[in-house]
């Protein structure tokens, strides 16, 4: 079935905003995560696998994001770190570049005409050209590089810890941090990340769940359990953990993949209380 687009689009408006507030669903917190999610109101979203797409398995992806049906994935490891252009779904090739072996590819983002890469351990987060990803300038910072988003105006950096930097984008100064929460207090290991309308995704690290945080507040708004979506759990295990999170505007879901990972999958979002509800939004 696929869904009618202003269906979806209103249902992920819905969302956003409930996320946002973290006002809808409460109490529903999904057995089995309790320990890694902290207090049990925080809602837990559950999630339906709406399509699927090759993902290249050599790809140990680090950032993620869709901009104008262009894919950006920048890869990480020693020696073979990457920033690859591509065309979505279809998947054709446009540009790619590969970082000198001393930098380990972290997140990437598109904000305007250029595209910014962290590095894990260098300091340095690379600004390329949007088009032909030649590398325009690049500015340092003092923490590690995890993940990359931004909000229209600042850039949003994670750095595995639970802090969360914005950074401004002609310089990298920081100029606001946030501590992400939950009940039981700070969320640590904050990966790969997506802004989407008011809403800041992000992967944790070596786990199945991706938070959804208020920005302004730092605080959980809700949880998506991303349990089962591993398509080869036997061999794809620490370090081949869920990463990458990017936004689809079409239908206004959220593509997800891991690292080395043969699929990228793009998910709805639902109530696991209400899957009939659900089931009749996607008529
Ligand atoms: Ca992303």
């Amino acid at each position: 079935m696929k869904a009618g687009r202003r269906h979806v689009s209103l249902l992920f408006l819905a969302l956003s905003l409930a996320l946002a507030s973290g006002a809808l669903f409460g109490g529903c917190s999904g057995a089995g995560v309790a320990e890694n999610t902290g207090a049990g109101d925080i809602p837990v979203y559950a999630y339906t696998v709406e399509a699927s797409y090759p993902h290249d398995p050599d790809n140990f992806t680090q950032g993620l994001c869709l901009v104008d049906g262009v894919l950006y994935e920048g890869t990480g490891l020693w020696g073979s770190s990457r920033l690859i252009k591509s065309g979505f779904p279809s998947g054709e090739p446009l540009a790619s570049l590969s970082l000198a072996p001393e930098h380990f590819g972290e997140g990437v983002t598109v904000m305007g005409d250029e595209v910014f890469q962290l590095t894990y351990t260098s300091h340095l987060c690379f600004v390329y050209d949007r088009d032909d990803l030649g590398l325009k300038r690049t500015f340092t910072y003092p923490t590690e590089g995890w993940g990359l988003s931004h909000d229209g105006s600042s850039l949003i950096m994670s750095d595995g810890t639970s802090y969360i930097h914005y950074l401004d984008p002609l310089t990298g100064e920081e100029t606001r941090r946030v501590q992400v929460s939950n009940g039981d207090g700070p969320v640590a290991n904050l990966n790969e990340l997506e802004y989407v309308d008011g809403v800041l995704y992000a992967n944790i690290w070596k786990t199945d769940l991706i938070a959804a945080v208020d920005p302004e507040t730092g605080k959980v708004t809700a949880w998506i359990d991303l349990a089962g979506l591993n398509p080869e759990p036997d061999r794809l295990v620490d370090p081949y953990v869920l990463n990458g999170i990017a936004w689809d505007p079409e239908n206004g879901h959220l593509l997800v993949t891991g690292k080395c990972w043969p699929y990228l999958f793009r998910i709805s979002l639902h109530d696991p209380s209400r899957p009939q509800e659900t089931n009749e939004e996607r008529k």
